[in-house]
């Protein structure tokens, strides 16, 4: 492994901008369950029900109750030393950016800043009447669903399946990857599109891309580096 470190920190300390993806796996050593995989969310609950516009008009309370259990065992959760490694690579360089598909908010709370979350953000509600976002972090929430100053009902600021990504994080995500010298690509299946795209976009633009992974995933055959491994124990041997 030695070797690979060696290689990654090169990597890293020749890069003009670096480009960070993460997904579910980089808070697995937090103690948050993945989507997919043994112990994965997706293997006690169907996304159809629990991450769909679809969903969510049938049940809409069923849907809160599974976010705000969700939103409960994330608030009780610790970034790990993954999120601070991550925290830390950012301050050491000044073209950084982290793009992330969690909704959980560990990064912020490890010290990232700007993170674009492409998947939204499970401590935003947004209106499903009047559209008004507002932060709300208490958990577990006080009625459910919970309801706008309008009197409208109101869903999880996140992502669900059919869904357009916020445009505007998207556009910079999009560009974030053209730009990047470096990507490095954490704790994600590649598998939910368009956000897995960006692997593919970053390499034809010329970055040297570098996954952090358990696994062998989808996009391991056109990346440069695959480091297997918890991304908790790569990524402060990465920055360290
Ligand atoms: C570790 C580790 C450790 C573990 N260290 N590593 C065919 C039909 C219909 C739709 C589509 C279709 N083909 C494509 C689509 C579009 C669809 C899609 O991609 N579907 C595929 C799954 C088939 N995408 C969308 O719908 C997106 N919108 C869109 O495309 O808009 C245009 C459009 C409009 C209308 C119609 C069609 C298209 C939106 C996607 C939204 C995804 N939302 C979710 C929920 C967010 C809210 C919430 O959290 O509740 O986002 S689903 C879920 O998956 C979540 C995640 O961000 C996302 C990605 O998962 P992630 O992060 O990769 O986690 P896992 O669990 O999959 O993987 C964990 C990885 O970590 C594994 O590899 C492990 O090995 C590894 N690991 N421990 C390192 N310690
Ligand atoms: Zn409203």
């Amino acid at each position: 492994m030695d070797h690979l470190r060696q290689l990654c920190r090169e990597i890293l300390a020749q890069a003009d901008s670096i480009a960070v993806l993460t997904g579910a796996g980089i808070s697995a050593e937090s103690g948050i369950p993945t989507f997919r995989g043994a112990g994965g969310l997706w293997r006690s609950h169907r996304a159809e029900d629990l991450a769909t516009p679809q969903g969510f008009a049938r049940d809409p309370k069923l849907v809160w109750e599974w976010y705000d259990w969700r939103r409960a065992f994330i608030a009780q959760a610790e970034p790990n030393a993954g999120h601070r490694a991550l925290a830390a690579l950012q301050s050491q360089h000044a073209n950084f950016t982290l793009i992330t598909q969690n909704v959980d908010g560990l990064h912020d709370r490890a010290g990232s800043t700007g993170a674009l979350k492409v998947h939204g953000d499970v401590w935003t509600v947004r209106c499903t009447v009047c559209h008004r976002e507002r932060e709300d972090r208490r958990a577990p929430l006080p009625e459910l669903p919970p309801r706008c100053a309008c009197g409208g009902m109101e869903r999880p600021g996140v992502v669900w399946f059919g869904e357009s990504l916020p445009q505007d994080v998207w556009i910079r995500a999009e560009q974030t990857a053209r730009r990047a010298s470096v990507l490095l690509v954490i704790g994600t299946s590649a598998v939910v599109y368009p956000a897995a795209g960006l692997v593919g976009l970053a390499k034809s633009a010329g970055a040297r891309v570098i996954e952090i992974n358990l696994e062998e995933t989808p996009v391991s055959s056109i990346v440069d580096v695959c480091w297997r491994g918890p991304a908790a124990e790569i990524l402060p041997r990465l920055v360290s």
